[in-house]
């Protein structure tokens, strides 16, 4: 079974706004912005909604840049992630329930606090390159192995 995610990463021209996980899967680690689909929803209404939710913008230009797998060894689904890039968005980001934002130049991105998967593909979506991949975990969080192409289109 595949779980299907949106994930947003919201970006300027140097910039990138990511958010630390406060409770739940990821806890402590900085991450872009999204979740699970509701009933009924896209992927697209995810992102805009699950955003809004994380840290209050509104995004209003985005783009899907990357299609990831994410298998974990104590997890028989599998997460299909659908990578955004975000360029324009209403609003000012807050902190919420959930997460705290704070923008990092792309030479600072936090990579030993994010998922070990993003160090991996983050610098393609900064390139405004696009991709697919796959990334399998050990228990501890590790990449085990991985898959990571670039592509014309998604
Ligand atoms: O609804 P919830 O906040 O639990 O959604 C999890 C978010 O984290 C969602 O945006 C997808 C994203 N995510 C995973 N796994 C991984 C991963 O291995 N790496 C990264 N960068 N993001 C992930 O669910």
């Amino acid at each position: 079974m595949k779980k299907i995610l949106s994930l947003g990463v919201i970006t300027t021209e140097t910039r990138v706004l990511l958010g630390v996980k406060k409770r739940g899967f990821g806890e402590g680690l900085w991450n872009g912005f999204g979740g699970k689909l509701e009933e009924g929803e896209t992927v697209d209404e995810s992102l805009v909604r699950e955003t809004k939710e994380e840290c209050g913008v509104t995004v209003t230009k985005y783009e899907k840049k990357g299609i990831l797998e994410f298998h974990y060894v104590d997890q028989e689904e599998i997460f299909e992630v659908h990578v955004y890039e975000c360029t324009e968005y209403e609003g000012e980001p807050v902190e919420t329930e959930e997460m705290r934002p704070e923008w990092f130049s792309y030479d600072e991105i936090p990579y030993g606090i994010m998922w070990a998967d993003d160090i991996y593909w983050y610098p393609l979506l900064l390139e405004g390159k696009k991709f697919k991949g796959s990334f399998w975990f050990d228990k501890d969080g590790k990449v085990t192995k991985h898959e990571l192409e670039v592509v014309e289109k998604l």
